[in-house]
């Protein structure tokens, strides 16, 4: 099985419901890279990337569409058997940039599973389930409101929130935690995500004023340095996600202790292979994650969901998937969906999931024939 072709696509991913509101950046329409790699047996696969804007992490739509543009080229005519030396030949073509190797790794294993007849989750190691749980990510807003959909996405089944903070004064962070909590309570598992918004002081501040309300601390600072200086003055459990910019990174936050669990993002960390080493580096020391991309459509959604069923349950912190925001599905056959606050994992050989090119117009570029 071959490399014949490469075709690129980009298409709009407006936010369902206007607006998307973390700390560091509003976002209304997300601009998602897909590619297609077509084999000289016919068999086709898909791949992803999808920054949720410029600001967010170091990563952009048009930055991973350059960085296609030097890789796809040295990939035309090469055979789908071993992923570690097709990373090899992307190495040799561009330093850095995982989150558009990402694309080319998904799109790899979507094709060998394809090929094998297997899924890709056990292409990762094996699913040890067929359902994994997602969980609702609550956008920086009004405390009351805030803790209204809290209590309707615990209705709906989630086990977990993610509670978005900071951007804006203390006061309103301190009461949305504490409605989130008198609403939901023990009923669901609670994420505060400061994105990287808080000073180190506000985000002391911000745990003694929550002191009782049991949750883990996403993110809260800037840097992994100044989330270091937190260790022994906040109560919380601190997580890292941002921060978690490749492997090292990872490596370096556990074995200087810094995090104590991890939102995971499988392009920042440069595609599903990569993701199982920190999967399996995280299982040693018994970290929980996450699961999850910064956003994007089915390709993406399933990528994650086929890397969460590989995670241990007791230690899977959840899936975010940004189908909640976003209209319809590349795959409407087989579109990956959050039901009862759960993903199912998809069966099929490869991702599952194979979008109708023809709803995405033409590829922006091909390369090969
Ligand atoms: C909730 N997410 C997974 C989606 C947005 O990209 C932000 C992100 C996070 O946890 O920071
Ligand atoms: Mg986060």
């Amino acid at each position: 099985m071959r490399i014949e072709t490469i075709n690129v696509y980009t298409t709009p991913l407006p936010v369902k419901g206007g607006v998307y509101r973390m700390a560091s950046t509003d976002v209304q329409s997300l601009d998602s890279t897909l590619i297609e790699i077509v084999t000289d047996d016919g068999i086709i696969g898909w791949g992803e990337t999808c920054p949720v804007g410029p600001v967010y992490q170091p990563h952009h739509a048009l930055g991973a569409r350059a960085a296609i543009a030097e890789i796809a080229p040295g990939l035309v005519g090469l055979e789908i058997a071993s992923i570690r030396l097709l990373a090899t030949r992307m190495d040799e073509r561009l330093n850095g940039h995982g989150y558009a190797k990402a694309a080319f790794d998904i799109a790899f294993l979507d094709l060998l599973g394809q090929k094998l007849g297997v899924p890709v989750s056990t292409l990762l190691g094996g699913a040890l389930t067929d359902r994994v749980p997602a969980y609702y990510s609550l956008i920086v807003g009004p405390p009351d409101e805030t803790a209204r959909v809290a209590a309707d996405k615990v209705k709906a089944g989630y086990p977990r929130l993610q509670i978005k903070i900071a951007g804006r004064n203390l006061e309103e962070d301190v009461a949305t935690v504490h409605k989130v909590w008198e609403a939901v309570g023990y009923k669901a598992r609670i994420a505060v995500d400061g994105n990287r918004g808080l000073t180190v002081a506000a985000a002391i501040h911000l745990d003694r004023l929550c002191q009782t309300i049991p949750f883990v601390f996403e993110q809260p600072c800037n840097t992994m340095e100044e989330v270091a200086t937190l260790k022994g003055r906040v109560t919380h459990p601190v997580y890292l996600d941002e921060n978690t910019e490749d492997q090292n990174a990872v490596l370096r936050a556990i074995s200087t202790g810094i995090a104590d669990g991890f939102g995971f993002k499988v392009t920042r960390l440069g595609g599903l292979t990569k993701m199982t080493t920190v999967r399996d580096i995280c299982a040693i020391r018994s970290l929980p994650h996450t699961c999850d991309d910064a956003w994007g459509g089915d390709v993406i959604a399933a990528a994650c969901v086929h890397l969460a069923s590989t995670v241990e349950p007791r230690r899977f912190e959840g899936a975010w998937i940004a189908q909640e925001y976003i209209d319809g599905h590349y795959d409407p056959e087989n579109p990956i969906v959050i039901r009862n606050g759960h993903i199912a994992v998809p069966q099929r050989p490869g991702l599952g999931v194979q979008p109708q090119a023809k709803k995405l117009g033409g590829p922006i570029v091909t390369y090969g024939r």
